[in-house]
């Protein structure tokens, strides 16, 4: 299904009047609104190809209905969220999960809904049918060189498709492991991690990057190859220039203070991309800002204060995509708060009067910077998101528009209830 132009229109003719007063009377105390509507309006969040399905747990899936079963429908799902926010203008891929037969055809439907390709994923936590070597006991850091190459081999592979596709970045995420003291030589583990890497990187185009993304635990519960941002980042410094940590919200331990782990590597030049989603106890892959807003807020807050302090493009000069998985509301709604929470957070941190922090931090006035950030981190910005996509011809309330043209029963009349969508 498409959604037309005049349909969005004629929605936000309706939801006008109402959000024009609200707009009205945030803009009389803000003083740079026009500044926030504009970087908000460039800024894109890209889709995970595997999220637009229901994800299921180790216990259970309960698909949901219409739900895509080839790229070629993951693609027109993004396309949808795209048109009701102008926000999310570019989809991952996860490879094997989601391969481009036809890399041409596949670019120029992606062109035909507005969208790009952001980086493209390896996969060498599951073994392929056909494939010589297990990864069972890991894969780039595996004992054994054959395994490493077949994995090595696969990202070669992997960053073929993302240059046919026009992907300019590579994420490695490791499954790699173990689960009891004793398994693994830690030492040897990363060094092999390392060369397996560096192996990699050479087959990397000049403007692309390597993104190396960390995860604490799961699937293994004992050590994680690379396991925290040390351990990224020690692996993008010894790479080069062109390799990057990228950080998953849902990667870290409970209480860990992310946003101080951002502020340094903004610092260091190292941070590649986010990863968003949010959690209460893990890896939940829950809604961005669905438990944790003010954390959200507070890692913007850094964001921000970062990338002007390096003269960063907010809108390319990093990754930012979605990693979240469905398992209750149906995935393309769930998708669409996540964008809008991801763009709360951001016009949030853009209010943060930055001088008077800088006053209230060299004064030690615990408290004067405390209001500062809650000051911002109170504001109902709504209406500011909600301006920054009207005028970027998308809707005013994207899940309501959602509901009112009934977006996922005729996705399910044209493809059927049963889904068969892959996702986590
Ligand atoms: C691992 C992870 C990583 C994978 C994705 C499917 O937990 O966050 O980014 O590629 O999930
Ligand atoms: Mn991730
Ligand atoms: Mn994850």
């Amino acid at each position: 299904m498409l959604i037309e132009t005049n349909q969005i229109e004629q929605h936000n003719q309706e939801n006008l009047s109402a959000h024009q007063r609200k707009f009205k009377f945030i803009t009389e105390d803000i003083s740079n609104t026009e500044d926030i509507v504009e970087k908000l309006k460039v800024f894109q969040i890209a889709i995970p190809s595997w999220a637009l399905g229901t994800g299921g747990t180790r216990f259970g899936r309960f698909s949901g209905p219409g739900e895509p079963g080839t790229l070629e429908q993951k693609i027109e799902d993004v396309g949808l969220l795209h048109k009701l926010n102008q926000s999310s203008g570019a989809i991952s891929l996860h490879i094997p999960w989601d391969i481009p037969s036809d890399a041409e055809k596949i670019k120029a439907l992606a062109a035909a809904h507005g969208l790009g390709f952001d980086a493209v994923n390896s996969n060498t936590f599951q073994d392929q049918k056909g494939q010589e070597h297990s990864y069972k006991f890991g894969s780039l850091h595996h004992v054994d060189p054959k395994v490493r190459k077949q994995a090595v081999d696969h990202n070669i592979e992997v960053i073929k498709h993302g240059v046919a596709l026009g992907s300019k970045s590579l994420t490695v995420w490791l499954a790699d492991g173990s689960s009891f003291p004793g398994q693994l030589n830690f030492r040897e583990a990363f060094q092999n991690t390392l060369e397996s890497l560096k192996e990699i990187y050479k087959h990397l185009p000049a403007d692309w990057k390597m993104f190396v993304e960390y995860k604490g635990f799961e699937p293994n519960f004992y050590s994680t190859t690379i396991a925290d941002w040390g351990q990224s980042l020690l692996l993008a410094n010894k790479l080069g220039e062109k390799a990057y940590t990228l950080v998953d919200l849902g990667h870290h331990q409970p209480n860990v203070n992310i946003e101080q782990i951002v502020a340094l590597l903004l610092m260091e030049g190292k941070l590649g991309g986010f990863h968003f989603n949010d959690s209460k106890y893990a890896d939940d892959d829950l809604t961005a800002g669905a438990i944790k807003p003010y954390q959200l807020f507070l890692i913007f807050n850094e964001l921000v204060d970062g990338m002007d302090a390096k003269g960063i493009d907010h809108a390319t000069g990093l990754g930012w995509m979605i990693d979240a998985s469905h398992n209750l509301k149906d995935p393309l709604v769930d998708l669409l708060q996540s964008v809008e929470a991801i763009k709360i957070a951001y016009a949030q941190a853009l209010l943060v009067d930055r001088k008077a922090l800088k006053e209230a931090q060299q004064a030690n006035d615990v408290v004067k910077a405390q209001e500062i950030l809650q000051d911002a981190f109170r504001t109902d910005v709504r209406s500011i998101v909600a301006e920054s996509r009207l005028r970027a011809g998308a809707a005013l309330d994207p899940v309501q528009l959602f509901r009112d043209l009934k977006v996922r029963e005729k996705l399910t009349e044209e493809r059927g209830a049963v889904s068969i969508a892959t996702g986590l």
